[in-house]
């Protein structure tokens, strides 16, 4: 009896898949592999339905013999296990990152024997009325504000990164990448106050409104499913902060970071070379806590972000104020550094693990860029924001087109870097 293998990321059966387990039946015994959260958030979007649910689903099909997990997008865990004769996948992955996944297949059956199977992919109206109805479902308020810390469960570091309209979010949400065998994609996204701010050609000093603000974070919500994160700035008034939380969650935001500063906040990246005073612990403190006694979900996160570092208060004043807002109900602290070396804030983040292991420790290294992501893990943290990049490439580009139509008196010779139409077509979704 042959082995045929087959892999499922999906959350719900239908037509399709079956179409597939018919035609690999026909090739022998029907293992079927059922893709690990971990692996399936790298490569695809967040599960609708938990792990076992969507093992016993798989189980379910009369004509399955055998499920196992699959815990690597990459088969090299399958042909160690099964050692499959055939492998059966729909045509739709011979383009795009799914084309690496292909490519390895190829070359385990070339180094194992076997052959691939690969049935028309099917991509009908009612396979697309599915795939809309479970997105549509992540969508939703009470499905997306729990899901950072979901993520958090699931992911060693959960990644963000900033967006300020629907198109940045569209970025946010679509793009993958497949490289040296791993797949990745951003996790969450950040609404920065500077980048929110610089969109509307604003100064970022709390001159946006709420009413603004809130329309941004709806922009991007109505063309994606991850979670968002958004910077509070202070939080204001502790009287106005405590209306911006339950604005925020009923939205379906998933956390609000506010920083301890008071009276006419600048970006933090200025430092010391203008004027910004810190809050007293005790005041923001209070702050927190109001805000804590209003919160109606689990799941929303009120994250304090420590600007002792930025102000030159020192790490002591820094480690001081982490543990007294942990203390009055904080969910996650922010250390921040506008220094280029990372030192500061991994003393600040193993000092503070020391005594506390589990508050989600969350950074942005916009000045300290060198650290890697796995350097910041091994520091305990649990959130890197990539708070500004995407604002930061596009706006030199738009300006050195601008100045280029202007000195050509025509748009050819702009041309050659301008993203072709049907692309831009093609990340946006039609119903
Ligand atoms: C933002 O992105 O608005 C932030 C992070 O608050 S920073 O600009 O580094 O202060
Ligand atoms: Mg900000």
């Amino acid at each position: 009896m042959k082995t045929v293998y087959t892999c499922f990321c999906t959350d719900t059966i239908h037509e399709g898949h079956m179409k597939i387990i018919h035609c690999a039946k026909q090739y022998g015994e029907l293992v079927v592999g059922v893709l690990s959260d971990q692996a399936m958030i790298r490569y695809n979007r967040f599960p609708t339905v938990d792990f076992e649910q969507r093992l016993k689903i798989v189980r379910e099909i009369p004509e399955v013999d055998r499920v196992i997990v699959q815990h690597d997008i990459m088969y090299d865990q399958v042909f160690q296990e099964i050692h499959p004769d055939y492998v059966v996948h729909g045509d739709n992955w011979k383009s795009g990152p799914t084309e690496a996944i292909r490519n390895n297949v190829l070359h385990l059956l070339e180094q194992n024997g076997g052959e691939l199977i690969e049935p028309v992919y099917t991509y009908n109206e009612s396979v697309k009325r599915i795939d809309d109805k479970l997105r549509e479902k992540l969508a939703m308020p009470e499905y997306r504000r729990k899901r950072l810390r979901q993520m958090m469960e699931i992911r060693s570091l959960v990644k963000a990164i900033e967006v300020h309209n629907g198109l940045t979010g569209l970025i946010a949400e679509k793009t993958i990448v497949a490289n040296e065998g791993e797949f990745d994609q951003f996790d969450a996204m950040w609404i920065s106050s500077l980048c929110d701010s610089t969109a509307k050609g604003k100064p970022d000093i709390e001159l946006v409104d709420a009413t603004s603000r809130y329309r941004t974070i709806d922009d991007v919500m109505e063309v994606t499913t991850k979670p968002v994160i958004f910077d509070g700035d202070t939080g204001g008034m502790t009287e106005h902060f405590v209306y911006m939380v339950r604005t925020l969650e009923r939205m379906g935001v998933s956390a609000v970071i506010i920083e301890d500063k008071t009276g006419l906040k600048k970006n933090s990246l200025f430092g010391t070379e203008v004027r910004q005073t810190q809050a007293g612990i005790e005041e923001f403190s209070e702050k927190i806590a109001a805000a804590k006694k209003v919160q109606l979900t689990e799941d929303f996160m009120i994250i304090a972000r420590i600007e002792s570092l930025i102000l030159e208060q020192g790490m002591e004043d820094a480690l001081t104020r982490a543990h007294a807002y942990v203390e009055a109900g904080a969910d996650g602290i922010m250390i921040h550094s506008r220094r280029e070396e990372p030192d500061e804030i991994l003393e600040f983040c193993d000092r503070f693990r020391k005594e506390n292991k589990n508050t989600p420790i969350v950074v942005v290294p916009s000045s300290f860029n060198v650290i890697t992501e796995e350097e910041l893990k091994k520091h305990g943290v649990n959130i890197v924001i990539y708070a500004n990049q995407l604002m930061r490439s596009a706006f030199p580009a738009m300006v050195q087109t601008a100045k280029d139509i202007l000195t050509y008196h025509r748009a050819k010779e702009v041309d050659d870097r301008l993203m072709p139409i049907n692309q831009i077509i093609t990340l946006i979704d039609e119903l």
